[in-house]
């Protein structure tokens, strides 16, 4: 069974989420997100909408999400694909590069954003209205 591992704050899911999401777990048979808690959401200087506890719920109800595990710091990557015994590290074409050490651990793969559409950009329309 290939194990597919990706990170995320994922709130306010909105299509790009869903496409990076639909588009890892194509690349292997089993999908586990790290998703930022709200404490380390302030050390990426930005503020959920949803709590810790509902952006999860939702990413559980999501198809190709089979595991959320909880992302409190920038250093936790390699242990956890150690500890999920993980093939494929991905991630959005946002942070090409960023990730290049993990490639002494699994395979990386950086996948083209979804064009149009981000949280903060959804969050601007909503508040105009
Ligand atoms: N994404 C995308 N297309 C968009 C918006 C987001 O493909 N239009 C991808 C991002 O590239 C990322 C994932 O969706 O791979 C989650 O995006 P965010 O919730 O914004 O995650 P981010 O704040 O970038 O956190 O340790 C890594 C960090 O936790 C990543």
């Amino acid at each position: 069974m290939k194990k597919v591992i990706t990170y995320g704050t994922f709130d306010l899911i909105h299509v790009g989420h869903v496409n990076l999401l639909r588009r890892a777990k194509e690349l292997g048979d089993y999908l586990i997100v790290g998703l930022s808690t709200d404490n380390f959401n302030k050390n990426k200087n930005k503020t959920a909408y949803y709590t810790f506890e509902d952006r999860k719920i939702i990413l559980e109800s999501i198809q190709y999400v089979d595991l959320v595990i909880a992302e409190s710091n920038w250093k936790q990557k390699t242990r956890d694909i150690r500890t999920y015994d993980v093939d494929l590290f991905v991630m959005g074409d946002d942070w090409k590069g960023s990730f290049d050490f993990l490639k002494e651990t699994c395979e990386v793969v950086y996948l083209p954003r979804t064009t149009g559409i981000s949280t903060s950009c959804v969050k601007k329309r909503i508040s105009k209205t």
